[in-house]
């Protein structure tokens, strides 16, 4: 399963996301470092069902179908606090980012509001400056990730200059873990126009800038703009825009009562709608329906959703590009050899094709592959043919059918 690792300053709404995302019961407060080991647990991805489309009555198997929403799981991380200096054993230090080595992308978590100091203690709103809650999980992330280098960088050294190994492929072994492989090691290298072959040439300084541009290739983030529930939070999120990353409003606690209303049945509420519908107005005190109208007010009217569906959405739809295709048995009946209809969809990087699929499902399918089939148009695909969004494909091998 993809995973996406959330990360930030304390107090930001790490946690009352990962809860409104996962339902999980944890603990939440406003102070710094509630949060002291990491959670996981499991979110889904929202897309438009093909079954609608093709007027097709579907059985999910490893995601759901909800009135023709397909929910995709994710898993997701959420992290302790990190502060300046983590590196260094500040604050609850920065063993746990070992947790969110296999994350596909971080989700950094900001106080959009400026409501909490660099260290999450409470402020006045709009003291805080969310820019620099960016950079400091950039930093010290990048700190983290240089000294995991140059705790083995003399051995490497050697390797590489009494020519027994090559820089990237020793760099390989030791960071593939992090999902960092030589393609992106050798394209850091040559970016930052570094000496491949001279590693003891290398300053402190040349290692710091090539963690960040490792980081920057294997871990792209997307800035969860939190707490715009509270007045002002616009202008950080345009300075957040105007820094250049990638930013999506939203209100985590907005989101966390919507879910756990919506988990009671007193609302119909889907994570990502616009609105909410009140099921029974008798059912509920008059405090929870001003909290809901608040929440109507101050986020769904304002910003049009509470923000945390589209966070995950846009870290795996637009950040890291994926798109949703269906592999299936029979291309007739577009079902899996227990004749469930659609059963799985799969997430694949855009660009891939029907043998990246196969691979993706099970490494022996991809070696048996023999070609695909568009189940939609009933053709055979070509060798190099890009899978396009909700594809339908099924996928022929040798002895066996995918
Ligand atoms: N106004 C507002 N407050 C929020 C929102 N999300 C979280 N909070 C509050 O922010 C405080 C911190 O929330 P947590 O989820 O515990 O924050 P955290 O980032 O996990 O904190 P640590 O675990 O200490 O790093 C709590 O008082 C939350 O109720 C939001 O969307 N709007
Ligand atoms: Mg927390």
């Amino acid at each position: 399963m993809e995973l996406a690792g959330i990360v930030g300053k304390p107090n930001v709404g790490k946690s009352t996301m990962f809860s409104a995302m996962t339902l999980a019961p944890i603990e939440i407060a406003n102070y710094p470092f509630t949060t002291i080991k990491p959670n996981r647990g499991v979110t889904y991805l929202r897309i438009n069902c093909v079954c609608r489309e093709l007027g097709v009555k579907d059985n999910p198997r490893n995601s759901k179908c909800v009135n023709g929403v397909r929910l995709i799981p994710i898993e997701v991380i959420d992290c302790p606090g990190i502060i300046r200096g983590a590196h260094e054993g500040k604050g609850l230090g920065l063993q746990f980012l070992d947790e969110i080595r296999q994350a596909s992308a971080l989700v950094v978590v900001v106080d959009a509001a400026g409501a909490t100091d660099p260290d999450g203690n409470p402020v006045k709103p709009g003291v805080g400056d969310p820019v620099e809650d960016v950079k400091l999980v950039e930093e010290e992330f990048d700190y983290w990730l240089e000294n995991l280098l140059a705790s083995d960088w003399n051995r490497i050294s050697r390797i590489v200059e009494n020519k027994v190994g090559e820089l990237g492929d020793e760099l390989e072994k030791k960071l593939s873990g992090l999902g960092i492989n030589g393609a992106i090691i050798r394209d850091a290298i040559s970016e930052l126009d570094l000496n491949p072959s001279r590693p003891t040439k290398w300053t402190r300084e040349d290692l710091h800038r090539f963690a960040g541009e490792l980081r920057r290739r294997s871990k792209p983030i997307i800035v969860a703009a939190n707490k715009i529930d509270i007045p002002g939070a616009e202008k950080g999120v345009e300075r957040l825009r105007k820094a250049g990353y990638l930013t999506i409003p939203v209100s985590a606690e907005a989101e966390r009562i919507l879910r756990l209303a919506a988990e009671k049945g007193l609302i119909r509420y889907l994570p990502g709608d616009s609105d909410f519908e009140i099921v029974d107005d008798s059912k509920l005190t008059s405090a929870q329906k001003h909290a809901l109208e608040m929440i109507r007010e101050n986020v769904l009217r304002k910003w049009g959703s509470t923000g945390v569906q589209e966070v995950v959405n846009k870290a795996y739809f637009e950040l890291l590009n994926y798109i949703p295709v269906y592999p299936v048995e029979d291309p007739e009946k577009l079902t899996d050899h227990d004749g469930n209809v659609l059963p799985d969809v799969y997430l694949v990087p855009k660009g891939s094709t029907p043998r990246d699929l196969a691979y993706k499902i099970h490494s022996e399918l991809g070696k048996t592959f023999l070609y695909a089939v568009d189940a939609r148009r009933k053709i055979r695909l070509g060798e190099d043919y890009k899978l396009k969004w909700g594809d339908i494909i099924s996928i022929i091998a040798t002895g066996k059918r995918g």
